[in-house]
């Protein structure tokens, strides 16, 4: 794959139908050691890069609504020491894809409007949710854990991504519970000596939700766990840290769960935008006596994801994807029928919030369209310089992901690689060369979807001059599903 540019900036990059084939369901689980590769892999990246998201966008043939709909695929690639490299890639064995493999059609609504056939009536007053395990994958306390924000962790053998079942973090959680898909690592946590922990949350949304902070040792052990309260319905697929603050962003959102619970559409699409509604920065302090909780209103906007955040003095900087509005989906609608020319692209914000004055300063960072933020591990909640995104191939409009930008936050300097226009990216995960001593030093890994060849590839890019032609290019033998989020582990 070459880094082909087209001329004109509004020339369309990618071509729809070509976009859509990313999107076929992967059913087959494979098991092999990647003979096709171009150019040389570094003998330093020694490691498993783990990685989650929809494998199947059907359920026995009939088509999701959604993406995030569709069952946790774990794909794993494994560097060895001896040069080689191994994928696997196995379905998270959740209940529900159990069940409906089982049974040979479709048992379950998702979230996000993928209904059971036969109309409302047949998905009237059914409220049971299908965890499908299919937006994150950590290793952490020993255990590799596939996430998904409306439920518990399903837990998987690291070598052979068997599903050993659901895990309830040693106690932490009681059946029924839910965790978020995004924890962040605070690489060096000022309460635990310097040492490493894990900070996460859940939510317990309703007119008011109950937000719980709980932070994990490198063992697994929770250190520390905080409930509160806080006014409103929360949406909140994400947070941010600092060294001594959680930060959370309450969408501009309400929820009317009862066109959901009468059969009419999923849960997810009972969320609405209020342009007029404020959005709600929540900040809540790390350490005890966890009370100085502050929110503080800026306007509307709709976000998944955070880059990071970082504290100098009383002053918190954020930096997160924001959308001027969620787009509500018609029923008849699904996400085949979309049309990025008329979608709000995402882009990267700054919030600066003085927290003696608790007020908030928004501030773009960066005008094109942009995703999966990922950057240096050690810089999580930390001031720092390099973000690693995916982008659109041209640098106005909406389109779908076909480049990685690398962004300098301190200078605005970027770095452009595109795949199109037969390649589309998933989210970049920067690996820190061992002994690196910049930020930038590493490299990138993304799967990139070949549209012409209809398989993916693992593509290593340098993370200090991403313009360059790729390190190495792993070609698989088939595609993989466009996905959501992964790791890179040393272990
Ligand atoms: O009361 C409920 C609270 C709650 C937790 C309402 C609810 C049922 C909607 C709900 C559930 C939320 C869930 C299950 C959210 C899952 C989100 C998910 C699987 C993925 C989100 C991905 C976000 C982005 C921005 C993905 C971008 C993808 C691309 C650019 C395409 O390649
Ligand atoms: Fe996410």
């Amino acid at each position: 794959m070459t880094n082909l540019l087209t001329k004109n900036e509004n020339e369309r990059s990618y071509n729809l139908e070509q976009w859509k084939q990313g999107y076929q369901s992967q059913p087959h689980e494979y098991d092999y050691f990647i003979d096709d590769i171009d150019g040389e892999i570094p003998p330093e990246l020694q490691g498993t890069l783990f990685r989650n998201g929809p494998g199947l966008l059907d359920v026995q043939g009939i088509p999701l609504k959604h993406p995030f709909d569709g069952d946790g695929m774990i794909c794993a690639i494994s560097f060895l020491s001896d040069g080689k490299v191994h994928f696997r890639n196995r379905f998270v064995q959740t209940e529900g894809y159990v069940k409906e493999q089982k049974a040979g059609k479709m048992l379950y609504r998702g979230v996000f409007g993928s209904q059971k056939p036969g109309g409302w009536f047949n998905n009237f007053l059914d409220i049971k949710i299908k965890n499908i395990a299919n937006t994150n994958i950590i290793y952490w306390g020993d255990k590799l854990l596939a996430l998904w924000e409306a439920a518990e962790p399903y837990r998987l053998d690291p070598a052979t991504l068997e599903t050993l079942g659901l895990d309830y973090l040693d106690g932490t959680l009681n059946p029924g519970d839910s965790i978020s898909a995004h924890p962040c690592i605070d690489p060096t946590c000022e309460l635990d000596n310097g040492q490493p922990c894990l900070v996460n949350y859940s939510i317990k949304p309703g007119f008011s939700s109950k937000i719980t902070v709980y932070e994990f040792a490198k063992s697994g052990e929770l250190l520390r766990s905080h409930s509160h309260s806080i006014p409103g319905f929360c949406f909140i697929h994400d947070f941010a840290i600092t060294s001594h603050y959680c930060i959370f962003l309450q969408n501009s959102v309400t929820f009317n769960p009862l066109p959901y619970i009468l059969g009419f559409c999923g849960a997810g699409e009972c969320v609405d935008f209020h342009p007029n509604q404020p959005t709600r920065l929540i900040i809540i302090p790390r350490t005890p006596p966890y009370e100085d909780i502050r929110i503080i209103e800026t306007q509307a906007g709709f976000v998944f994801h955070h880059a990071n955040a970082f504290e100098e003095g009383k002053t918190i900087y954020l930096d997160s994807i924001c959308y001027a509005s969620l787009p509500q989906m018609k029923p008849e609608d699904n996400y085949q029928k979309v049309d990025f020319d008329t979608l709000d692209p995402g882009k990267l914000w700054r919030f600066t919030i003085d927290l003696n004055k608790n007020t908030v300063q928004n501030k773009l960072l960066e005008n094109r369209s942009c995703e999966f933020p990922n950057l240096h591990p050690d810089k999580i909640g930390r001031d720092y310089r390099y973000l690693y995104l995916g982008t659109t191939h041209n640098s106005l409009g909406n389109a779908p992901l076909q480049a990685i930008l690398k962004l300098d936050v301190k200078t605005k300097e970027r770095q452009v690689h595109s795949f199109a226009p037969q390649g589309y990216v998933g989210e970049p995960i920067f690996v820190p060369k061992p002994n690196g001593t910049s930020e930038d030093e590493g490299w990138v890994l993304t799967l990139v979807y070949d549209g012409i060849r209809h398989r993916s590839d693992l593509v290593i890019l340098d993370g200090q001059n991403l313009e360059k032609s790729p390190l190495a290019t792993l070609h698989l033998k088939h595609h993989i599903p466009y996905g959501l989020h992964g790791n890179w582990t040393n272990e």
